[in-house]
């Protein structure tokens, strides 16, 4: 059967547990535009019930490798799992290519197993809302589980790992004095941390160092993230790494944390589009060639930014 084109018939097939129909719904949505404004308004009212896990990290440390271990894991007790993997190939993270699925490639034909990578070049707000749009999705369609996989660099890239119900963040030996731009803001979204590579030396001095900046970070809900020592590649630590997120999904899910996070990824998103929209018709109304003019007078240092925005919207 040839597949439907329009994103109504599309969803439906996709409920009914159709894979290309959802593949294609996920193209549909990393496009963005219209399309992707319909299958929101489809998924909304019937997403609510998966879970979310992030695992974010540097380039390389491990994340596709601990991810694929955690499927087999949760295949092997019969849960099933839908993997998103955000691709780093979007402008927001650089070129690298990505070997995810090469690495995922043992779960490729496995029908309890939903593997997508996912670039976001044409959405308009990229990542951060592309990517709730597409678990939404899955959720939608029946997926109880979601782990997405996102590269820890950039300040949008660890927001939304962030915005998980339980955030992985994935560290490596000698993580601790690697200059890393980003450190704060992974500590501040980890709700477990793995030290992947735990065959290399550091991994030790590692953990101590993560327990000292926990230490010292203010614990907001109760919840201290534990450390778990992994080597992906051995599947040493993954059951502990599953046990440590359900322990931190119990928590969340009695302490409320769970519903007030949910809370706040719902208002942000809604805020995050109403700025774009906003942006967008500001400069429908301004009109491109004297957006384009101010912009050039900013540049020859003919005005001074704030006057030329007033000029441009109205003081
Ligand atoms: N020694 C060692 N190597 C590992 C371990 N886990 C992963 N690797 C290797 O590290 C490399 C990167 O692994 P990936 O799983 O692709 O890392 P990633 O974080 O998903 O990488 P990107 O998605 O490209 O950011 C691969 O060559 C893995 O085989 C580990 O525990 N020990
Ligand atoms: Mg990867």
């Amino acid at each position: 059967m040839p597949l439907p084109l329009d994103p109504d018939a599309l969803f439906a097939a996709a409920v009914a547990g159709e894979r290309p129909a959802l593949a294609r719904l996920l193209s549909l949505i990393e496009r963005g535009g219209e399309p992707a404004r319909v299958i929101s308004r489809l998924t909304a009212p019937r997403a609510g019930a998966a879970y979310t896990v992030g695992i974010t990290g540097a380039p390389g440390s491990g994340k596709s490798t601990l991810t694929s271990a955690l499927v087999g894991q949760l295949r092997a007790r019969g849960d099933t799992v839908a993997v998103l993997a955000i691709d780093p190939t979007s402008p927001f993270t650089g070129g690298a290519i990505l070997g995810d699925r090469v690495r995922m490639q043992e779960h490729a034909t496995d029908p309890g197993v939903f593997i997508r990578s996912m670039a976001t070049r044409g959405h308009l707000g990229g990542l951060a809302l592309a990517t709730p749009e597409a678990v939404r999705l899955l959720d939608a369609v029946g997926h109880r589980l979601v782990l997405v996989e996102t590269v820890g660099v950039g300040q949008v890239e660890v927001e939304v790992a962030g915005k998980a119900d339980t955030t992985v963040v994935v560290v490596n030996p000698g993580w601790g004095d690697s200059v890393q731009a980003n450190k704060a803001g992974l500590l501040e979204v980890a709700d477990v941390f793995v030290v992947n590579k735990a065959d290399r030396d550091g991994a030790e001095q590692t953990r101590a160092d993560l327990e000292q900046m926990l230490e010292l970070s203010a614990m907001t809900d109760g919840w201290r993230p534990p450390i778990v020592p992994a080597v992906a590649t051995e599947g040493a630590g993954v059951a502990e790494l599953w046990r440590a997120v359900e322990a931190h999904r119990g928590h969340a899910t009695t302490s409320g944390e769970l519903e007030r996070r949910r809370a706040f990824r719902a208002g942000e998103e809604l805020r995050e589009l109403v700025v774009r929209r906003l942006e967008q018709r500001a400069r429908e109304l301004c009109g491109q060639e004297r957006w384009a003019a101010l912009t050039a007078a900013v540049v020859a240092g003919e005005i001074d930014p704030w006057s030329a925005a007033e000029e441009l919207i109205g003081g």
